[in-house]
């Protein structure tokens, strides 16, 4: 067999990536056809490809490269752990330090008292682990029946079993007979796509009342947690109306029901707070951690826990855990991006320098004939494609139409902008400064202009008909 490598042929890479690697949400056969672009290196906020081009990864990955491409520091942790002691389980009373030093680590980052951590791979299995936790701890407090957890529609929390039920995707509930027994939703706090004519703070906290009104209906010695991002990510970066974390915290409080914040995306820095339960102040009974922890350099995820939870679970066996929870090279390198994040003062570049700065750049997309609004909180932000300016009318064409042709001129002018639906996405990384996001900027504007004269020559400049 030919070694692969950076040097082949872009042909020939996409060829073999075409024959034999099967890719996430994707349609294979579609994509073969297309051609995959292949990603050869990066640096800071830049990628490379294999045709030399310089890409601005406005996505930073899949959300998660916040200290940016190209950090030598995690590689070397990586190579001397590993030449240490490359992997050792944390089963049957055994433990080392890597993992003992970053549960010490994460303990004293995360609020209140969530300072028990319980090790997993990602965020799909971290959210796996919640479930069967939050089931066992009211078991063991003698209310085995308290079992239901409330998620809402549109929300991610991953694609194991656990991950695909907790979510909101109904396309992802069709492939598989998800969600599993005992997960209910409510809406979403989406005042843009679901608001009607109600103004925006009261359809806040309509949605959090739901949350108290499905509580009463399933019975409060039925319901075990709440799940919810800060702010959805995947969803399309939806950002709740100032009304709705108070209200929602007061109901768990109310009823006695334990809060689950997932910040896989939210967490280490993207809101300009450490995690996004401090920007909201709310305070969640257990956290969900990944892609940020580790920058995306190594695959490790999280449950930071309370101590009450923590406690309870300590009376019992919980059989639960993966061969490479608290993995030493993962939380080795782990621990150098927070000593990076911590140490270069970077969650304070995003709160006071390259937050602000990006909103006010990026809300003066909003006078785009083809933008209704755009929203921010910390480096995540959104906004939604309009056939109308002045309505929130949507496209009569199929959601995501436009805003994938829109991500087409994106990937044409080496922007990695998102779609979900009509809404263009981004959340780059944490380092950018203020000339990378004029770069940025200039790349999202020029697409713009360009997907408008490609969405009317298509004629697709049409709002669905009410
Ligand atoms: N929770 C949240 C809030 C996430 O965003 C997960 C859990 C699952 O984490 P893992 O590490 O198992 O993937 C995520 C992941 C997208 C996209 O298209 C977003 C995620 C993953 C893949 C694609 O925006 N988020």
């Amino acid at each position: 067999m030919n070694k692969i490598t950076n040097h082949l042929p872009t042909a020939e890479l996409q060829a073999i990536d075409a024959a034999h690697h099967m890719h996430p949400f994707t349609a294979g056969g579609e994509l073969a056809q297309k051609g995959t672009r292949v990603i050869t290196g990066a640096d800071g906020i830049w990628l490379r490809d294999s045709e030399g081009n310089k890409i601005l990864d406005a996505m930073a990955g899949l959300w998660c490269v916040n200290i940016g491409y190209g950090r030598d520091s995690l590689a070397d942790v990586a190579a001397r752990q590993m030449r240490e002691l490359p992997y050792y389980n944390t089963f049957f009373q055994t433990t080392h330090v890597p993992a003992i030093a970053l549960a010490q680590k994460l303990a004293e980052l995360a609020p209140g008292d969530l300072n028990n951590v319980f090790y997993a791979n990602g965020g799909s299995d971290a959210n796996d682990t919640n479930i069967r936790m939050v089931r066992t701890y009211w078991a063991e407090k003698g209310q085995p029946q308290k079992e239901v957890i409330i998620s809402r529609w549109n929300a991610y929390h991953g694609s194991t079993i656990g991950g695909t039920s907790l979510g909101g995707m109904k396309g992802m509930h069709g492939q598989g007979s998800l969600p599993i027994p005992g997960i209910e939703f409510i809406d979403q706090p989406n005042w843009w796509a679901e608001g009607g004519d109600s103004d925006p703070e009261e359809f806040g906290l309509a949605c959090a009342r739901q949350l108290e009104e499905k509580i009463k209906d399933l019975g409060e010695d039925k319901v075990a947690a709440f799940i919810a991002e800060p702010v959805q990510g995947a969803g399309g970066v939806i950002v709740a109306p100032d009304s709705y974390w108070p209200e929602i915290q007061r109901i768990c409080d109310k009823y006695d029901i334990l809060l689950i914040a997932d910040e896989v995306i939210c967490g280490f820095g993207r809101t300009g707070e450490w995690f996004g339960s401090q920007y909201y102040d709310i305070r969640p009974d257990i956290m969900t951690v990944a892609k940020g922890l580790s920058s995306g350099y190594v695959p490790i995820g999280a449950s930071i826990v309370s101590d009450e939870v923590a406690a309870v679970l300590a009376g019992t066996e919980f059989n639960h855990g993966y061969t490479y929870s608290g993995h030493p090279v993962a939380c080795a390198v782990a621990l150098e991006n927070l000593r990076i994040l911590e140490e270069e003062g970077i969650v304070d570049h995003v709160k006071n320098v390259a937050a602000p700065y990006l909103a006010e750049q990026w809300h003066s997309l909003a006078d785009h004939p083809m933008v209704g609004e755009t929203r921010i909180v910390g480096l995540m932000a959104s906004l939604a494609l309009v056939p109308k300016k002045g309505s929130r009318a949507p496209f009569a064409s199929d959601a995501g139409t436009v805003g994938l042709m829109t991500r087409e001129r994106c990937f044409a002018n080496n922007l990695i902008m998102r779609h979900v639906g009509d809404r263009m996405i981004i959340a780059p990384p944490l380092v950018i400064t203020p000339a990378e996001i004029d770069d940025l900027i200039a790349r999202a504007r020029k697409s713009l202009d360009e997907a408008y004269e490609n969405v009317k020559k298509a004629g697709l400049l049409v709002a669905k008909p009410e």
